[in-house]
């Protein structure tokens, strides 16, 4: 097994060898493994679900390091426009989860976010059902989360908030979400069983939805999901991270095309057409997380899921 010959995808058995290989080398199985195959299974125990063939170039691969394994996996359905799974097992000091679910545009579904970023001393971990529309919204928050605050305040309880976050970033988030270190937690014991229960929720709510036929709502829906796209895609914190594991190009390519998929085909307004306040006097956009310049140290959220305002 030549791993540093291995940077485009390689398939079947021998790359199921070249994985296990390197594994056994890193000593690792990958700290989320179980919460990707968790939701794969959860898939395809659906009947209506179809895998989606990946382009060659972003199938599973080892990354450019050599050691890196890099696990992609992308479904659709009847009523899922977009689901995919990445996790990256870089052994002892780099487990990354990023899960993320598209309802199709007929539907005003909230979005499966699982975002988890773990070194040997250190996670961030983001775990939502983000709100296509505004919770300040009563029927909306009263549609899709009024009746999963119980749900999450158990697991909020030893999930505490994991400190400052900006307030761009907290309005894509809902009452319900999971922001946190989970410091000294073993996560098999705190954080799994969240992923599991989140997610089990989102298949719920997708299973019971039904289409609207409305065309001004099924824009409004698209355009809802191409702007967090947009947002995802542009201010994704772990972009440094896969330029060093794909390379300037591939990373791009993996961010539009696999990990933010529709953010090409969704819509055509562009980063400042939606977030214009991060607009430079050289009509680019800023570098900087936050614009209003406000974070939230603790839970902006009551337990009735009702934003406090501050
Ligand atoms: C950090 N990721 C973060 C943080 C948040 C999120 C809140 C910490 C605070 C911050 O740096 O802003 C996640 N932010 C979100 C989400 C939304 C948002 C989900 O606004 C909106 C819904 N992150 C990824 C991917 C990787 C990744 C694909 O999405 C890696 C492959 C990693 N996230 C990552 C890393 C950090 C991070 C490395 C730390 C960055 C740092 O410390 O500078």
């Amino acid at each position: 097994v030549r791993p540093a010959k291995s940077r485009h995808a390689v398939e079947g058995e021998g790359y199921r060898a070249a994985v296990e290989e390197i594994q056994k080398k890193n000593q690792s199985e990958g700290l989320y493994r179980p919460y990707a195959d968790f939701a794969v299974r959860e898939l395809a125990r659906r009947s209506d679900i179809t895998p989606l063939l990946l382009k060659d170039e972003l199938r599973n691969l080892v990354a450019r390091d050599g050691s890196t394994v890099i696990v992609n996996n992308a479904f659709e359905s009847s009523k899922i426009r977009y689901f995919r799974s990445t996790c990256i097992d870089g052994g002892s000091n780099l487990q990354v989860l990023n899960v993320a679910g598209f309802a199709r545009a007929e539907y005003d579904i909230p979005i499966f976010c699982a975002d988890f970023f773990s070194t040997a001393d250190r996670n961030i971990i983001v775990l939502d059902l983000n709100p296509l529309y505004s919770t300040s919204n009563e029927c909306y928050k009263e549609k899709y989360y009024d009746n999963l605050l119980a749900i999450a305040s158990k697991h909020l309880k030893v999930l505490t908030w994991g400190g400052k976050v900006t307030a761009e970033s907290v309005q894509f988030f809902s009452p319900i979400v999971i922001w946190t270190k989970a410091e000294g937690q073993d996560l098999q014991q705190t954080l799994y069983p969240a992923f599991q229960e989140y997610l089990l929720a989102w298949f719920s709510i997708v299973d019971a939805a039904k289409p609207t036929s409305d065309s001004e709502s099924i824009v409004k829906n698209q355009e809802a999901q191409h702007r967090y796209l947009t947002w995802r895609a542009t201010k994704d914190p772990g972009r440094p991270l896969l330029t060093r594991l794909y390379g300037e190009k591939l990373s791009e390519t993996f961010i539009e095309e696999y990990l933010f998929q529709g953010l090409k085909t969704l819509g055509a307004k562009s980063f400042l057409d939606y977030f214009p306040q991060y607009r430079t006097e050289n009509n680019n956009i800023s570098r900087h997380r936050s614009m209003v310049g406000k974070s939230f140290s603790t839970r902006p959220w009551d337990e009735h899921g009702n934003f406090r305002i501050d």
